[in-house]
Formats: C-alpha cells, sequence, structure tokens
C-alpha cells in the first residue's frame, strides 16, 4: 500500500506553481504574457543582478508586491480546494509552493511550504531578521532589527540560491502516498524533481493537474488538463469521496 497510509487515505504532498495563481489575477512566468517574457532572469532575480542594480530587483519585486496586494486579487477555488483537502483528508496533506504569494494562506492552507520565499515579507542581509512587510522596499530603508542602511531585500529565493524548507520537504515527499503538481511547468529544479524522486521510491502515485502537459508530463501516471479552478476541485471532490482510487 503506498506511503504511511491510514487505509486509502495515505499522506499527500501537493507542489504548486504560478499557474495555480493565474485565475487569481498573477501573471505565470513562462506563458506567452509570462513575466519572463518582459523581464530577463539574470537582470532581476539572481543575487548578482540585487548586488549589481539594487533599486532595479527592488523595482521589479516592489511592483510585483502591489499587485499582489490589489484588492482584486484574491484565493481561487483552487487554492480553497486545496485547504479543504488538507482539513478533510485523514493522512494529512502538504502544499510545497513555488510561489511567493500569500493566496494558500488566505485560503485557508496551514501546511506550506514557500521553497522560494515569501514576497510578503523582508529580510535583512546584515542581520538574520525576516518579518512581514507589505510596502514598497527602497535602497534607503534602513533594517528595524540591526539598523543597517540598504540592506534589506525581498525574502524571496533567487536562481543559484538554495530554496528553503528541502529537509521537510524531503522527509514529506518520503513519507507520502500521492504526490500532485499543480500549475507548473516543471522547468526549475530542484521542485521540477520531485515526481522523478518520487517515482523512484515507488510507494506514490503521481497526478499532473495543469492547463496543458509540462515538461515532466511523462512522469506522471495521470493527469486531468484544464484550469485549475475547474481541474483541482474535482479532483478534491474525487479524492475526498474515493479516496486514493480517484488517483486512477
Ligand atoms: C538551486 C522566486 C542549488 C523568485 C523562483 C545555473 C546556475 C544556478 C542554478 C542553476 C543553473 N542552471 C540550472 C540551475 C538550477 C536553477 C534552475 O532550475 N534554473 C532553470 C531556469 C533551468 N534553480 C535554482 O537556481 C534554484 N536553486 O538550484 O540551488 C541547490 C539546490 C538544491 C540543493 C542545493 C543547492 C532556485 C530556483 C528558485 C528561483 N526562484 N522564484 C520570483 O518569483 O521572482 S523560480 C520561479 O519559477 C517561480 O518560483 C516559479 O514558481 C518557478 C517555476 O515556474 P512555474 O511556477 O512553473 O511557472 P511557469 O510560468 O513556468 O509555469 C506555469 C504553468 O502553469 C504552465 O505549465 C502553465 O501551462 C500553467 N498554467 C497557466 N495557467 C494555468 C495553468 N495551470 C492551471 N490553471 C491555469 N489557469
Amino acid at each position: 500500500m503506498p506511503g504511511a497510509s491510514s487505509g486509502g487515505h495515505p499522506p499527500i504532498v501537493v507542489l504548486t506553481g504560478a499557474g495555480i495563481s493565474r485565475e487569481s489575477g498573477l501573471a505565470t512566468f513562462r506563458d506567452p504574457d509570462g513575466i519572463w517574457a518582459r523581464f530577463r532572469i539574470e537582470d532581476v532575480a539572481t543575487p548578482e543582478a540585487y548586488a549589481r542594480d539594487p533599486e532595479r530587483v527592488l523595482a521589479f519585486y516592489n511592483a510585483r508586491r502591489r499587485g499582489m496586494t490589489a484588492d482584486d486579487v484574491r484565493p481561487n477555488a483552487a487554492h480553497l480546494a486545496l485547504a479543504r483537502l488538507e482539513a478533510e483528508w485523514p493522512g494529512g496533506v502538504t502544499v510545497v509552493t513555488q510561489n511567493i504569494d500569500d493566496l494558500h494562506e488566505r485560503a485557508g492552507s496551514r501546511n506550506l511550504i514557500h521553497m522560494h520565499g515569501e514576497l510578503l515579507k523582508a529580510r535583512c542581509t546584515s542581520c538574520p531578521d525576516v518579518r512581514p512587510w507589505r510596502n514598497d522596499i527602497r535602497v534607503d530603508h534602513a533594517c528595524p532589527a540591526c539598523g543597517a542602511l540598504g540592506a534589506l531585500r525581498p525574502h524571496v529565493v533567487w536562481f543559484g540560491e538554495i530554496p528553503l524548507g528541502l529537509d521537510a520537504i524531503d522527509t514529506a515527499l518520503g513519507a507520502c502516498g500521492l504526490f500532485v503538481s499543480i500549475g507548473t511547468s516543471g522547468n526549475v529544479y530542484p521542485a521540477a524533481g520531485f515526481v522523478r524522486q518520487v517515482r523512484m521510491l515507488g510507494r506514490a502515485r503521481a497526478v499532473e493537474l495543469n492547463l496543458e502537459p509540462s515538461e515532466g508530463a511523462t512522469l506522471f501516471e495521470r493527469a486531468r488538463y484544464g484550469p485549475a479552478s475547474e481541474t483541482v476541485p474535482a479532483f478534491v471532490d474525487d479524492l475526498l469521496a474515493r479516496g486514493l482510487a480517484a488517483a486512477g
């Protein structure tokens, strides 16, 4: 029986990417109208870019933070369905998100790992302080904890930096009986490698819920394609009604 199961309800790990927040009005990265169609990773999402031109990097994230905190940006049916799954699934649910928005929390997810950080938090580069931060970050800001000037950055994992929570993610992947990947193109590692890791362990089923087949589509036993606001609630209803059998 897959995973450390409680009957047909083993622990579930859900990986989410930008696609789950698309219908809440937030842009994805690699769609034709995506963020990387307008900005270069090397200019705005690496530690080198921040060291070279902090104002440009801070402006990129200030614009995205303003977008993320707009009144009309709210969790959609997919975020809400995952919170319902966590509340009702006997075996436990861990949501690992690549997203830096707060839509999973606002939908009610609690067992949540932001492996690429959180844009609504600021981090100091001179001391260990990390704190909620919903306004712009400017180069003339002083760290509220240590007073260092120009030391604040978004609490976000840039390319070339080590993602957060990898030990907890490893443990969750090792124990799960079902791995569900939602709204991610499977381009960015180590997240894109989680399905391979789960398949190698041989104890979990892997399901992809996406708008279209991802880079790793062939590694999933089952897939349901369509907008997350439709596929995720339907899949959660199936799981809660039929247990693991719903994963095909
Ligand atoms: C690491 C935060 C070492 C910032 C992000 C050379 C040098 C250094 C590193 C590397 C290198 N070459 C490769 C690497 C590794 C690198 C990497 O993978 N690069 C890629 C480009 C090849 N990775 C790293 O650098 C990582 N760190 O490797 O450290 C290490 C690792 C482990 C252990 C020890 C050491 C750090 C990567 C993190 C970078 N930060 N985000 C920010 O947000 O600005 S990544 C960024 O991409 C976001 O987090 C995003 O979530 C993530 C993945 O993108 P997706 O979420 O998948 O979004 P995308 O647009 O691609 O796809 C959306 C999907 O949704 C599509 O499939 C679409 O069809 C679908 N969709 C659209 N609409 C809907 C929908 N689905 C359903 N419903 C809809 N309505």
